[in-house]
């Protein structure tokens, strides 16, 4: 039957001649849709005399699967075509400054890590950071909290359950990361630990998560002049005021001893708050020795390693340093609080 032969090779003619996938289903619908040739072609055998019938029935399907396989070959061709079409128009120039109007800023607590990290790195500090869900023992227990001691529950601390014996928690402090990085490095050590803690309170001064910037010295003879150099420096530079008034006052913790809390001076008139002047003190961080049973909870002999510690809140620095009033609005997410207290990318000011 040298009509159908010619019938199927017009068809495949066309059908590797098709450049789009829309002409490609057309001559689908033209050949084998309901009303196409090849339809149509089947529906006749039912009029030939049943001799010829099974034989020509077989060609005509054989022709109708040449057909349908060379649609689907042709299918497969036009997709990856269009898609590389695709990729070689649409395209992002990703060191295109962004649009005005989507300009994003970075939040107050990151650019204030960001600050902080950059002038430790100058004192040769390292960055170290460790896991926010932790357990009972980096969190407590090898810091030198006794068991059952008030201090455990002055962190308010947020227990996870259902985790068998070992308990569980969200950490308090960064200060577990200073235990695994004793556990898993030799002395000396210099580095911070910057990171999310979280206490369960919550009112005008408190959120249920914070960020703390903590810092670790482990080296042979360092003593309580070590600690002020550093903390002093480190002051001066942040606060931007070379003469400011700084103050240790004994405390206590439960992993330093001696402990001291340090105040800046300022001052405080007409509501206005000015760092580095003034008759007034301003609480900024918390400092000490770390304590001896502490470097022996991580097999560090005290006798030949002594150390200091010390630790602040991103948020309090932040709202001194920046003049910025509520503690709350740093995690509503207000596009116009985070416009305006926010800082650019690349550094500095909008
Ligand atoms: C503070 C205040 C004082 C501190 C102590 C330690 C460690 F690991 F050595 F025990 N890490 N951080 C520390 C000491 C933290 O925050 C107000």
């Amino acid at each position: 039957m040298t009509d159908l032969a010619q019938l199927q090779s017009k068809a495949l003619a066309a059908i590797s001649a098709a450049t789009s996938m829309a002409t490609l289903e057309e001559l689908r619908v033209a050949q084998l849709g309901k009303k196409g040739v090849f339809t149509e072609l089947l529906k006749t055998l039912g009029s030939l005399p049943p001799e010829e019938r099974k034989a020509q029935g077989q060609i005509l399907n054989v022709a109708k699967q040449a057909i349908s396989d060379a649609i689907e070959a042709r299918a497969e061709i036009l997709k990856i075509a269009e898609i590389n079409e695709r990729l070689g128009k649409e395209w992002v120039d990703v060191t295109l400054p962004p649009r005005p109007m989507y300009k994003g800023t970075l939040h107050p607590v990151s650019y204030v890590i960001d600050e902080i990290t950059a002038l430790f790195a100058e004192m040769g500090f390292a960055v170290a950071v460790g896991p926010e869900i932790e357990d009972d023992e980096h969190n407590f227990t090898a810091l030198n909290f006794p068991e059952n001691h008030p201090a455990r529950q002055m962190h308010d601390t947020f227990f996870l359950k259902g985790t068998g014996n070992a308990k569980t928690l969200l950490r308090t402090h960064t200060s577990p990361v200073q235990i695994r990085t004793m556990q898993e490095n030799k002395p000396p050590l210099r580095f911070i630990a910057p990171g999310k803690t979280f206490r369960c309170d919550s009112d005008m001064t408190h959120t249920p998560m914070f960020h703390q910037v903590e810092g670790f010295v482990i080296d042979k003879g360092i003593h309580m002049g070590h600690l002020k150099g550093c903390i002093e420096t480190f002051l001066r530079q942040f606060f931007e005021v070379d003469d400011v008034p700084i103050r240790f006052r004994p405390s206590f913790f439960p992993f330093t001893e001696p402990s001291a809390e340090v105040d800046i001076g300022c001052s405080r008139t007409g509501g206005e708050l000015k760092i580095g002047a003034g008759k007034d003190w301003l609480e900024v961080l918390g400092c000490g020795m770390v304590h001896p049973n502490v470097l022996r909870n991580c097999n560090v002999d005290p006798n030949e390693w002594q150390g200091f510690a010390f630790g602040m809140g991103v948020e309090r620095l932040a709202m001194l340093k920046y003049g910025i009033p509520d503690l709350r609005t740093f995690f509503e997410s207000d596009m116009r609080w985070l416009k305006h207290y926010g800082f650019s990318a690349l550094g500095g000011a909008l």
